[in-house]
């Protein structure tokens, strides 16, 4: 199979719909299918604004593809982690914003690919889990990072030592999710949403998902003078001349 038919790409004017596209395996995320998520943000298609991440079939994804999990040396599965890390990270800061519509399995690897993305909308039915622990492994697709951070390291603990699952309202309590919806809502929900963020300055939005996170890393007197540099840069930005006199003259903006 090859990598557009395991992840199918829509381009709808500013905003690509992508739908990972394995459902007889759940979307369970093999070598290809990891390839294709690369391949798409390390050079998404000119004019896109905003991303909308999917998964095809009852489930948006089961995770690491267990069946091609062979017995590995301790360095492969340094350079397999890693690799998640890279495509995960240009996912997360590729400057792109990515609204996820999450439903069914939410599993493993196919939390940290969603813990990788902006904006999270949870379908009622939706299974948060990370069940490492049953099968021997551990995370190594960013969880420790992303999920660490949004559940804190103890509940995240708890979470994998029990093997427990989260839904949509419990996931949306933690910030798993920032959005519950009823079962088949999930995909009017995130167009809207990314019709909304593909409406904004597309510099204002490339500050809001790369400075936050790594503002939060930094120590308060450094957060304060990258916010600094952050909005010197984007008041003195086309996006700003357009937005201010958009406001003033009494129209939407036009940033493109
Ligand atoms: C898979 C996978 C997979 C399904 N790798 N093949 N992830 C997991 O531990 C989750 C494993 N999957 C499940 O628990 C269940 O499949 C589901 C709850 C997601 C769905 O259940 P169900 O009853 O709808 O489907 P099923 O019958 O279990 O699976 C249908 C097929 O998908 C079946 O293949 P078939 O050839 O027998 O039809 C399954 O083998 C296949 N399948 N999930 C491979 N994950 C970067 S490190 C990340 C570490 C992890 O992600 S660990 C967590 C892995």
């Amino acid at each position: 199979m090859t990598e557009q038919t395991l992840l199918r790409t829509q381009v709808d004017g500013d905003i690509a719909t992508l739908t990972m596209d394995r459902p007889d395996k759940r979307n369970a995320v093999n070598d290809a299918l990891i390839d294709a998520l690369d391949a798409f943000f390390a050079r998404p298609p000119d004019g896109v604004n905003a991303v909308i991440l999917c998964g095809a079939g009852d489930h948006f994804c089961a995770g690491l593809d267990l069946a091609e999990h062979e017995h590995r040396a301790p360095i492969e599965g340094v350079h397999h982690s890693r690799n998640w890390h890279r495509v995960t990270e240009l996912i997360e800061f590729g400057g792109l914003p990515v609204v996820s519509v999450l439903h069914g399995a939410v599993i493993g690897g196919g939390l940290e690919i969603a813990t990788a993305t902006h904006v999270r909308v949870a379908e009622a039915g939706v299974r948060f889990q990370l069940p490492e622990g049953r099968r021997g492994i551990f995370v190594g697709g960013g969880a420790t990072v992303r999920v660490g951070r949004i559940l804190g390291p103890d509940r995240m603990r708890e979470m994998m030592l029990t093997g427990r699952s989260y839904g949509a309202d419990e996931g949306l309590a933690l910030g798993l999710a920032h959005y519950s919806v009823g079962a088949g809502e999930g995909m009017a929900l995130a167009r809207d949403l990314a019709r909304k963020i593909a409406d904004n300055a597309p510099f204002s939005n490339y500050l809001m998902i790369n400075a936050l996170p790594r503002v939060a890393d930094m120590s308060r007197g450094d957060g304060l003078f990258t916010e600094s540099l952050a909005t010197a840069m984007a008041q003195t930005s086309d996006g700003a001349r357009e937005g201010l006199r958009a406001f003033l003259e009494k129209r939407p903006p036009r940033f493109r």
